[in-house]
Formats: C-alpha cells, structure tokens, sequence
C-alpha cells in the first residue's frame, strides 16, 4: 500500500468534482433497496453524477432504477462480476465508483473517495473490516479477513479487505486492465492494480445490514473467491 509519500506526482492535484464522476453497479432483484441506494446518490451528489445499473432482474428494481435517472442496461443475469465488468466499462467518466445495490455501503462517503482520488492515488478501495463490520453475517466476516489475509501473503503487501464492493477507480485503470474473474471480480479488482503498482489505497468505510435477500451462496461463492486470488496473484507475480 502507497504511503502518501509514494503518490507519483504527476497524478496530485486532480479537482474531479461529482460531474466527473460515474456511479455503477449489478441489481438482480433489488426492488427493497435500489431506491434508497439511488436516493442517497442523488442526494450526496446533489443529482450530478451518472448511475449505471447493469441489471438482469424480474421485479421492479430497473423500473425504479430510471424513475431515479439511472442509465439501466439489461443482460441475463450471469453472476456478480459479469454485471461489475460491464457497468464499469459502461460508465463514461474519468472516476468510477462501484457500489453494491443493497443499502450496505456508505453512499454519504463518495466525497471521501472522490477526494482520495483527487490526492492521486488510482484506486481507492472501501475498507468494511476497519470498524468492526457488526451488520455483516459471522461467516462473511471470518471469510473476508482470510481472503484478505490469503491476498496478503501471495502479493507480499497488506490488504485488509479484498472482497469489498466499494471503490473508486479512474477510469485508466479499468481500461489498462484485462478482468477475467466472475464472482472474484471484487479482489481481482484491488490485486491486479496493485501488483502493477497503480497507487492504491483503502479507506475506512461503515457497512450495514442489507435490504432484501443476498445473491451469493456464502460456501459456493466463498471457494470461488479463494480460487480467483490464488489465481489473480499467480497471474501477477
Ligand atoms: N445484474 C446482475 N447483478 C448481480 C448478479 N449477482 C449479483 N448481482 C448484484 O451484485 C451486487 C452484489 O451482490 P450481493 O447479493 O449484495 O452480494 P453480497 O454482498 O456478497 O451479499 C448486488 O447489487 C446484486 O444485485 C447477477 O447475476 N446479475
Ligand atoms: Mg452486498
């Protein structure tokens, strides 16, 4: 992890405001959260920044998502980072933030990340483990401190939460990079980064219970993820 010293200089002194930036995210089946999410955006952004909801939902979540004036693109629905990797290729400005659709994540922290990028570090990644995560399942947190602690070891740096759903990115660093991995997108999307030394850096986020019913199995989707850093480092190293 970059210390503040180790940003490049040419990359300080970015003034990206919310017109710079794009919102994005998977929904499947969102319909109890995706108004709040989108409402606390709008409200935080003041209205300025562009949401991408790619969606492959049968309830009313992509009808929600425009009343909002979200941008929604529809695809069947084939896993987390399927509908991850294509919202960010999908977004069109030069800082894109992901978020999961399920009133979790702190939409009221965007101006923390859009500032961290605006220090010059390339991307900024969520940290839920930092306070405690009270709201998350035991299982969930027990997982997401060993993939971390796992990531840790094979790419010789510290990390301390790989598996979050909120970061910012610039745009550069999507573009740079080509993303294989499906539900392991999430840490594939910090590793990768990281080990070609994009300036990284995790913020201390708050991370709530979520509205409406999980998409990931926590045993299937767990092994998966193990598989993909594993995987990720190797690739890297
Ligand atoms: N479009 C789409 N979105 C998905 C799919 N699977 C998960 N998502 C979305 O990806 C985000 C993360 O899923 P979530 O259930 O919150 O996973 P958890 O945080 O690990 O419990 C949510 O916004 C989901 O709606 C999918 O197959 N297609
Ligand atoms: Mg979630």
């Amino acid at each position: 992890m970059n210390t503040d010293a180790a940003r490049t200089e040419d990359d300080a002194g970015d003034d990206y405001t919310f017109d710079d930036l794009s919102v994005v995210m998977g929904t499947y089946n969102e319909e109890a959260a995706i108004g709040s999410v989108l409402a606390d955006i709008e409200a935080v952004t003041d209205g300025r920044a562009e949401v991408v909801c790619v969606d492959g939902s049968s309830d009313r979540t992509p009808d929600i998502a425009r009343e909002h004036g979200a941008r929604v693109v529809r695809q069947e629905p084939q896993g987390y980072g399927v509908a991850v990797r294509e919202a960010l290729l999908a977004a069109d400005r030069p800082v894109v933030v992901t978020t999961d659709c399920d009133d979790t994540y702190p939409m009221e922290q965007l101006p923390e990340f859009l500032e961290a990028v605006n220090d010059g570090y390339d991307v900024v990644s969520g940290d839920r483990l930092y306070w405690g995560a009270d709201a998350m399942p035991d299982l969930n947190r027990w997982g997401n401190h060993a993939f971390a602690a796992l990531a840790s070891v094979l790419m010789g740096e510290r990390v301390h939460d790989t598996t979050t759903g909120m970061r910012a990115y610039r745009r550069r660093v999507i573009e740079d990079i080509a993303w294989t991995e499906n539900t392991g997108l999430s840490a594939e999307l910090l590793i990768r980064p990281l080990m070609r030394g994009y300036d990284v850096r995790e913020l201390p986020i708050e991370y709530d219970e979520r509205a409406g019913e999980t998409k990931l199995d926590p045993l299937t989707g767990g092994a998966a993820i193990a598989k993909s850093v594993v995987k990720v480092c190797l690739d890297e190293r």
